[in-house]
């Protein structure tokens, strides 16, 4: 499909991997085209990495380890490090705004916010590192013993695309933080971003090692890592299909994850809601990255006395909906490729010759490109509960409605599906809030809001096809760690 892209005047090279802290060249010329999805343009080119680039950065993470320059380093001074590495990235905040933008087809301001949060991420975990504390345990007379967290090696990090330089930052961070040498892979259709903010950590004084980044194709690059016998263990975020091919390759190698695979989030609308301040948010988190996102609300579920009320007010919300080049700031961008556009264009057909009704389709497209990869914004209602749109992850600006008849029936629709990751409950009652909130599965719930992943600070993850592990907040610094009892006789 990047075969049919238009190549842009100017088309940045590839410069290889980031391994040690330097460019390594690019192996035999392999390179892969960088489509920007809002115009449908090739603009830049990386490098395809395989299996000798990935066991070059993970004998660099190891020596990096081994050596102690990071692993030892005091968690301060690590922390430090870190914070600056946070610092130097709202130093060319604009650039990297800019360059994410083209890379994933988001609105500038999107973008923009993406960036603020990859710096938050390191702020936060450079404030973070020192203030692990271990534990004393109280054991039998003359012992005395503690708990102490250590890193736990060299750490593997496998990305999306959907938002590179907010993951670079929410899975190194925590890693790093807690003294472990990372590799990532991020992800073939957009990591602009977390090459130039490796490129930044070695301007910010990481020692060569700590973070290596080799670009790649999944099946190449990706494969190798999650399946070196050197890692420690390895941090995914995708496709519940490459999931199970990460935990099989970590359970060959005897090590953890953490799984982190999208969902079909709920959002719960009861009769007594307050539907002014329900309606931008639920929209929002549909829209938000064209819905290209984990945590989106991708079901609204209605009690049914007010569906009547709700969905011509959604529908009106989505008639008004604007899509575009990212510097036009518009509500919505594009789908990052071809083939997403592609897979999302076919839930949409799917539903439409099943005869699931279309209550809204919207987005004026003035200034979006007939190259890029746009799609209607689409709400789809009542989405019979048995159908694709009711159980399966879209990814794409695609709203499941599906009407419930009270407390009971809304939790057995919210749980009706495999995946189990965020929920949001709108209601007046406090009571039913807690109630509905406790009865959810989900690792995160929100009453009367919506956080889509929510903040830098809020533990984040999921059950079942949602994978599993937390991720963000302090509970991330558990997950790249290990704790080790020592136990000293005294007398
Ligand atoms: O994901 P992949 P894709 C979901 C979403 C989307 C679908 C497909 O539903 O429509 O997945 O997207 C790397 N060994 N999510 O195909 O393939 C790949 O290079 C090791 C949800 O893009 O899972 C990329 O870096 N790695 C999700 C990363 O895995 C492999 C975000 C994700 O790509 C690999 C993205 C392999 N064999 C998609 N094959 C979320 N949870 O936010 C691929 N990869």
């Amino acid at each position: 499909m990047t075969a049919a892209c238009r190549r842009a005047e100017e088309v940045a090279p590839a410069r290889g991997f980031f391994i040690n802290n330097e460019w390594r060249p690019v192996a035999g010329g392999l390179t892969i085209p960088v489509v920007a999805p809002a115009e449908g343009v090739v603009f830049a080119e990386i490098s395809a990495g395989g299996a000798g680039e990935v066991a070059q950065a993970v004998a660099a993470a190891r020596h990096a380890f081994e050596r102690g320059e990071w692993s030892r380093l005091s968690a301060t001074e690590r922390g430090r490090l870190l914070s600056r590495l946070g610092q130097l990235i709202l130093d060319n905040f604009e650039e990297l705004a800019a360059l994410e933008a083209r890379d994933c087809g988001k609105p500038m301001k999107t973008a923009r916010a993406d960036i603020q949060a990859a710096a938050r991420y390191f702020e936060y975990y450079g404030g973070a590192a020192d203030k692990v504390h271990g534990e004393q345990i109280p054991f039998m007379r003359g012992y005395y013993v503690t708990g102490e967290r250590e890193p736990l090696g060299v750490t593997g990090h496998i990305i999306p695309w959907n938002y590179p330089a907010q993951m670079i930052g929410r899975t190194l961070g925590p890693a790093l933080a807690m003294g472990n040498a990372t590799v990532l892979k991020p992800a073939e259709d957009a990591c602009m971003t977390p090459l130039r903010i490796a490129e930044l950590a070695a301007e910010a004084g990481f020692p060569p090692g700590a973070m290596n980044v080799v670009p790649g194709f999944g099946h190449e690059a990706g494969a190798a890592l999650s399946e070196h016998p050197g890692i420690d263990f390895i941090a995914f975020t995708g496709s519940p299909r490459v999931g199970v091919m990460i935990q099989t390759a970590a359970a060959r190698n005897h090590i953890g994850c953490v799984l982190e695979l999208g969902g079909k989030s709920p959002q719960i609308v009861f009769e007594d809601a307050d539907l002014d301040a329900a309606l931008p948010v639920i929209v929002g988190a549909i829209i938000q990255n064209a819905g290209q996102t984990c945590s989106a609300g991708a079901r609204v579920l209605v009690q049914r006395t007010v569906w009547d009320k709700l969905m011509p007010m959604i529908a009106e919300r989505f008639a008004g909906l604007r899509a575009g080049l990212p510097t036009d700031d518009p509500d919505l961008g594009p789908i990052i490729s071809a083939r997403q556009k592609e897979s999302v264009e076919g839930f949409i057909r799917r539903a439409r010759e099943e005869g699931v009704p279309v209550i809204a389709e919207g987005a004026r497209q003035d200034s979006a490109p007939a190259e890029g990869f746009y799609v209607a914004p689409t709400v789809f209602g009542p989405v019979p509960r048995d159908n694709s749109l009711a159980l399966d992850e879209v990814f794409g600006p695609v709203l499941a409605a599906i009407p419930f008849d009270d407390e009971e029936d809304a939790i057995e629709l919210a749980n009706g599906t495999d995946y189990g990751l965020i929920a949001g409950v709108w209601t007046r009652d406090t009571a039913r809030a807690f109630r509905v909130s406790r009865r959810v599965r989900a690792g995160q719930v929100y009453i009367n809001a919506y956080g889509a992943g929510g903040g830098i600070e809020l533990p984040f993850g999921g059950t079942r096809k949602s994978g599993h592990g937390r991720e963000k907040g302090f509970e991330a610094l558990y997950e790249f760690s290990a704790l080790k009892t020592l136990v000293i006789k005294h007398d």
